[in-house]
């Protein structure tokens, strides 16, 4: 499964996030709500259920709509310093390394100081904390590479190649590879046999870019001023109100309204029950998503899934006459895919056993036999057939 981390300085609404984003009702998702610890939850990416265009009943959606289960954390607050275990570093920079995206959230109404105090709305520059997110977590891949830097120009003995492969070695964790890293090194012109560890900084900053994909949040536009979003919205940060979002999921939770995370509006259900503050807060709250299309956290959550990180959902079903599996049940599996996937993967994700015997596919909409290295598009219904039972 996905691991999305929510990164950023102390009260910047990374919990608010979190609390919202993995707030299922019920109605939203049939998997049972998951916490491991108050820090690791199931939140969810938004799709088109196919059963809608298919005039198929299945029980897996809402009036249509999907959504996906994907990890999120609640990463400790990052404090300047963290790559040398000030705060809680160790644990914020372990937390990320479990992530396939990072998600992170800053005060974009500029109401928060780089320690995370308070200072009132407008007296910090959020592009500040996008910079030093970006310098901690390339200060930590540094720090790990410094601590391996001489075995590996030792034992490379001039050979840039060798040293290539060190790097590479070190960072395996992170999905770097000897080719990533001489791509780097082209790139930068860094002299890897004479230079010294300092020189790396550079190469750190661009293992940090290739292996942890990043979506800035700019959280609190409830209260963030004209100017500042616009220089935001130039460095394509995703603008959000956590607070409305958890408001909101709260009043659908308690029936007061009808809202699914990622709608545009939501409606009220009965007028006649709503005290005057519910109505205000209310009021309020669809002022803020009739100017912004939503409250944001849903659309953050697919922007980093589908844009970022590259991924499409696909259906594997056993029965492709009904589009269900062998006990009835109708679309009874989505998976997160990245884009590019063949039907061979989607085997191998289904079990490793099925993708070892696997023989060919079906598109189910079509009963047409596909290529084991066809490419698989958003929305596709595959049955896989397999030598494995
Ligand atoms: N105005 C506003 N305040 C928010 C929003 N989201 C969170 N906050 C407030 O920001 C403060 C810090 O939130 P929290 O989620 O604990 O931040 P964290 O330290 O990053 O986990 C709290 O007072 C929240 O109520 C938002 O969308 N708008
Ligand atoms: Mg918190």
């Amino acid at each position: 499964m996905i691991t999305l981390a929510l990164a950023g300085k102390p009260n910047c609404g990374k919990s608010t996030f979190f609390k919202a984003a993995t707030m299922a009702n019920v109605e939203i998702a049939n998997y049972p709500f998951t916490t491991i610890n108050p820090n690791f939850g199931v939140g969810y990416v938004r799709t088109k259920c196919p059963c809608h265009d298919l005039k198929l009943t299945c029980t897996h959606c809402v009036d249509g709509n999907r959504f996906v289960a994907v990890n999120l954390i609640d990463v400790a607050g990052l404090v300047p310093d963290a790559h040398k275990g000030k705060g809680l570093g160790n644990q914020f920079l372990d937390n990320l390394r479990q992530a396939d995206a990072i998600l992170h959230v800053i005060d974009a109404s500029g109401g928060t100081d780089s320690e995370g105090n308070p200072v009132g709305v407008g007296n910090h520059d959020p592009e500040e904390d996008i910079r030093f997110l970006i310098y901690e977590m390339t200060m930590w891949v540094h720090g790990i590479l410094g601590k391996h830097w001489t075995r590996i120009s030792r034992q490379s003995q001039g050979k840039g190649t060798v040293i290539e492969q060190g790097i590479a070695e070190t960072f395996v964790g992170l999905g770097i590879t000897p080719d990533d890293v001489r791509d780097i090194q082209l790139q930068l012109k860094i002299d890897l046999i004479h230079g010294s560890i300092d020189d790396l900084i550079p190469l750190c900053a661009e293992i940090v870019k290739i292996s942890k994909p990043m979506l800035v949040i700019g959280n609190k536009i409830d209260e963030t001023p004209e100017a500042l979003r616009t220089k935001l919205a130039a460095a394509k940060v995703a603008f959000v109100s956590a607070a409305s979002e958890l408001a909101l999921r709260n009043a659908a939770g308690a029936h007061m309204i009808q809202y699914l995370p990622g709608d545009e509006e939501f409606k009220i259900a009965n007028e006649g029950t709503l005290t005057a503050p519910q109505k205000a807060g209310l009021a309020k709250i669809a002022a803020l998503m009739k100017e912004n299309h939503g409250t944001g956290v849903q659309q953050a959550i697919n922007r980093a899934v589908y844009e970022l990180l590259d991924m499409i959902v696909v259906y594997p079903v056993e029965d492709e006459t009904h589009f269900c599996n062998k006990q009835g049940d109708v679309l009874p599996d989505a998976f997160l895919m990245k884009k590019g996937s063949t039907p061979h993967d989607l085997a191998f994700q289904v079990h490793t056993d099925i993708g070892k015997g696997f023989l060919y596919a079906l598109d189910a909409r079509t009963k047409m036999r596909i290529k084991e290295n066809h490419v698989l598009k958003n929305g596709d219904i595959i049955k896989v057939v397999s030598a494995a039972k």
